[in-house]
């Protein structure tokens, strides 16, 4: 059985991201989405909410599992029997990062293969990050999230 393992923050999840799970599930029998859940205080949303937010985002998926995770994704990735990790690609700046990581990745898990998928024609500029900032000042995000990850921003950003 062919395991990979999407990771990342989703703090909040955008149809970039759902659109990078929704392949990966198409590529292998199982994909684990793993939230990453490390402490820190800059968080719009806390682990529970994201982890909630992705279980919707992906319900229509029956190879998706949503999961949290502490620690290094390669150990998440060995823990779970997983042996490849799926990361999404939007820039030259993206890049860079990733491929440093997946390289650190690859000498800390030698079986777990990091493959990149180019987002998708529309996705490209859109970030969990941009959507906050301009979620916060009023503009309108509604083509980048699912209808409930509006609600749940909205909702938020209000009571800040
Ligand atoms: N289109 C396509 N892909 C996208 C889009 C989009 N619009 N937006 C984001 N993505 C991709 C990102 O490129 C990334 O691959 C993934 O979706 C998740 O994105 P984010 O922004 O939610 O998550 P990140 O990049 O903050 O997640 C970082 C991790 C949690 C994966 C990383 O920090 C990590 O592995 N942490 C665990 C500790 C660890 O092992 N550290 C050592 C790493 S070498």
């Amino acid at each position: 059985m062919s395991r990979a393992v999407c990771p990342g923050t989703f703090d909040p999840v955008t149809h970039g991201h759902v659109d990078i799970v929704t392949r990966a599930a198409r590529l292998f029998d199982e994909v684990i989405v793993a939230i990453g859940v490390n402490a820190s205080k800059n968080r719009l949303f806390s682990a529970e909410e994201r982890i909630d937010m992705l279980r919707q985002a992906t319900s229509h998926l029956d190879n998706v599992r949503v999961d949290g995770f502490m620690g290094l994704v390669t150990a998440y990735c060995v823990e779970q029997g997983a042996n490849a990790i799926v990361k999404g690609l939007r820039s030259g700046g993206d890049f860079g990062y990733e491929l440093q990581m997946a390289q650190m990745n690859a000498g800390l898990a030698p079986g777990v293969e990091t493959l990149f998928l180019p987002t998708a024609a529309g996705h490209g500029f859109v970030s969990s990050s941009l959507v906050k900032e301009v979620a916060s000042y009023g503009g309108d995000v509604s083509p980048h999230v699912p209808a409930f990850v509006l609600e749940a921003l909205t909702e938020r950003l209000r009571e800040r």
